[in-house]
């Protein structure tokens, strides 16, 4: 407890002189539409394949939103359910198995919980059975109220492991439009899951014959339809009249293409990429906020998952004070940032990045650590902050 305790009094030390953004409160009282795409990295954003823009909706969402362009994925032996965990609490994964599965009742601070204070209706939905990932058991506890799951939806359209994104967006309009405002929904994709197979007719990319039926060919095309569903949804959004009113962030849950598969991006890009050059550039998920006219702008600045809730959570108007237990930091208010990467998929050793160097970090570096054992002491049990 003693070392949990001295974590965040010092984190918090530390940002005691930081205050808030510019940007504080800029969704106060508005929706808030959390998505979060499977296997989404950045390295695809403003590429071109065959002379085709690969996300040309999400391009532009780049362009006049606030995007993130630094970011790392943090999850461990948890994959997408890590993600949530990340995004939703603040707070790394256990060190070992998935915590979805090794601690789904225990109690977290949360962002569902933070906007329910402030009268939010909360709720999220996923093309997938209930149970994966023990969501259905773990949800109540993030402070949803509801979980629409495939079971809840039509099955009118399945690709690969449950219903296609497009089918998922085009069933949450209804939900969204119907929920009590404000709301926060967060809505997870599935149709760009390894081996990103994508029935013929809705592939939209002509790709060159070498990267035809090849991970990395199968990758961008997933990409694409992934890039499709979203724009049919915010378009979606707007003719209900709800975008106005909505904060609409974007995140990858995790990379698809890791270091080992760097082959099939050197045959794309038809150029060797080094180890460093991979962690530098390829390795990073993108984080997007995106309003209609918002001004736009890019942040560089180094960071994980762990930071998009203290991030968000200024946006909308969420209190100093109520950020005392999470352990990123608001990425508005960074220059330079690190990005602390656990033992796992993306590193064998686990790593610290920061702008000017990449390092390996010890078994027991302290914000791992001080992660897992909240998470293994159930320590916010009786913490009512
Ligand atoms: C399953 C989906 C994929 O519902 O979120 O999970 P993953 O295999 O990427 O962890």
């Amino acid at each position: 407890k003693k070392q949990i305790q001295t974590w965040f009094a010092e984190k918090n030390r530390e940002e005691k002189n930081e205050g808030q953004s510019p940007y504080f409160g800029i969704g106060k009282n508005k929706n808030l539409i959390f998505i979060q795409v499977e296997s989404f990295q950045a390295f695809v954003l403003n590429q071109k394949v065959n002379g085709q823009e690969i996300t040309p909706f999400l391009n532009r969402i780049v362009k006049d939103g606030m995007y993130f362009s630094n970011i790392y994925p943090q999850t461990v032996e948890g994959n997408s359910s890590d993600a949530e965990l990340l995004t939703q609490t603040s707070l790394y994964p256990v060190k070992q198995g998935a915590t979805f599965f090794r601690f789904p009742n225990n109690t977290y601070h949360s962002l569902a919980k933070l906007l329910r204070e402030k009268g939010y209706h909360t709720f999220a939905i996923h093309g997938d059975e209930e149970t994966f990932w023990n969501r259905n058991m773990v949800y109540p506890h993030l402070g949803f109220e509801k979980f629409y799951a495939i079971d809840d939806l039509k099955q009118d359209d399945i690709i690969g492991m449950g219903l296609s994104d497009k089918s998922t967006f085009r069933q949450s309009l209804p939900i969204l439009e119907k929920a009590d405002q404000p709301f926060y929904s967060l809505i997870i994709t599935l149709t760009s899951h390894v081996p990103f197979t994508i029935p013929e007719d809705e592939q939209s990319l002509s790709l060159p014959k070498e990267l035809e039926n090849t991970p990395i060919g199968n990758y961008l095309q997933s990409i694409r339809y992934m890039d499709e569903s979203i724009a049919l949804f915010i378009k979606g959004l707007e003719e209900r009249g709800l975008l106005d009113d909505s904060i609409i962030v974007i995140y990858g849950d995790h990379d698809g293409l890791f270091q080992k598969d760097k082959g099939e991006v050197e045959k794309w890009l038809k150029r060797e990429i080094s180890d460093e050059e991979w962690v530098r550039s390829f390795m990073q998920i993108p984080f997007i906020i995106y309003h209609p006219g918002m001004e736009p702008k890019i942040i560089d600045t180094i960071g994980g998952q762990i930071d998009i809730l203290p991030t968000v959570a200024d946006l909308m108007g969420i209190e100093k004070e109520k950020t005392y237990y999470m352990m990123g930091k608001n990425l508005l208010l960074q220059e330079d940032g690190k990005a602390v990467i656990p033992k796992g998929d993306y590193a064998d050793e686990g790593i610290l990045i920061t702008r000017d160097k990449i390092t390996p970090l010890p078994e027991n570096y302290p914000d791992l650590t001080v992660a897992d054992l909240v998470i293994r002491s159930d320590y916010f049990k009786d913490k009512k902050k």
